[in-house]
């Protein structure tokens, strides 16, 4: 006896990286139901083998569902989330709208999978952030080994974290600009994106970092550890999937490069590629559509005492998302909702 799944968003860039994933992944699944908003109604949707067609959720009745995923924002999700916990599905939302709540589990499984427990409050389970779900998941292992005190990292983010608008403006700004005619103007992103950096997502805060940034210093202190110190600096890249993070860290006891590559290669979730040669170290190209956080260029930082550099990647749209979303679905089937 399998579970009755809804995905929620399911015509969204990690709507439809969710059904296609846990198809992948053989969730252990009686039914499958996509759905999406009305002017999106009869949309096809893969889901392995089969085509789904997108209900509407508006008028969706959760009633028997047992896990929801939830990918349509924090507006809509503020709506259904509350309506389909009510009638007894957990919601596993990858909004940032419950992230925060104290009393909601914010879960990467790899990193604090006891933290599954709590969904019982609500009926909810928050999702990280992309960028924030790759980066603690290495730091969890190396935390565990020598305390981290600090984190420094520069994030350099896909388009497609900006949904396929995001991915649709490179794709025509960067033909725009080789042919005559064609639209060059940003709309999705504040500056031009084709062949350029944008050191901004999301929104300002007062003290002039970015909401991106906010993020991966709260939400690190939630997954991981609080007593963390995390600063981050957040930039869009012309990449179509995947993140990469420039990670520094400095630890509370000494831990070589040696020592910290082999805690790595042993850890859940992670694939170490790091040789001292041409092309020793991953990608977002190699990275996109893979299932592993990626990391390479691990190397002792000698500026501060005990630090050490790396540099992580991985397809946001899977481990940054749609993934870490399964994995908190298979972790709730294998210590909470039993079937069978
Ligand atoms: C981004 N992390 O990359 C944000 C939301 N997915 O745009």
């Amino acid at each position: 006896m399998g579970y009755r799944i809804a995905v929620a968003g399911a015509t969204g860039n990690v709507g439809r990286e969710m059904l296609n994933i846990l198809a992948e992944r053989e969730f252990p699944a009686d039914e499958v139901v996509a759905l999406a908003s009305r002017n999106s109604l009869g949309t096809e949707v893969s889901y392995g083998d089969e085509t789904l067609k997108t209900r509407d959720l508006d008028q969706f009745d959760f009633t028997g569902i047992d896990i929801a995923l939830f990918a349509i924002g924090s507006g809509p999700t503020k709506t259904y989330a509350p309506k389909a916990a009510r009638a007894g599905a957990v919601v596993i939302d990858n909004s940032s709208l419950y992230r925060y709540q104290p009393d909601i589990p914010l879960i990467v499984p790899e990193v604090n999978p006891d933290a599954v427990e709590q969904y019982r409050t609500h009926n909810i389970i928050a999702n990280p952030n992309c960028s924030t779900a790759q980066m603690v998941v290495a730091l969890k292992p190396l935390h565990d080994r020598a305390r981290i005190r600090r984190v420094v990292v520069s994030t350099y983010q896909s388009v497609s974290g900006a949904g396929k608008e995001g991915m649709d403006e490179l794709w025509l700004q960067t033909k725009g600009i080789y042919v005559p005619g064609q639209e060059k103007e940003p709309k999705k992103f504040t500056k031009q994106i084709a062949f350029n950096c944008i050191p901004h997502i999301d929104v300002f805060m007062e003290d002039g970092s970015t909401k991106e940034e906010w993020k991966m210093v709260v939400e690190t202190k939630k997954i991981v550890d609080p007593k963390i110190k995390v600063t981050a600096t957040c930039v869009r890249v012309p990449v179509f999937v995947g993140h990469s993070e420039a990670i520094n860290i400095e630890f509370e006891e000494p831990l070589d490069a040696d020592e910290a590559r082999e805690i790595l290669r042993e850890a859940p979730g992670i694939m170490v590629i790091d040789k001292h040669e041409d092309g020793g170290y991953a990608t977002p190209v190699e990275c996109a559509g893979d299932f592993a956080t990626f990391v390479s260029r691990i190397r002792e930082d000698i500026t501060v005492e005990n630090g050490l550099a790396m540099w992580v990647v991985s397809d946001n749209l899977r481990k940054g998302a749609a993934l870490n979303a399964v994995q908190i679905a298979e972790l709730l089937g294998r210590r909470c909702l039993k079937k069978g």
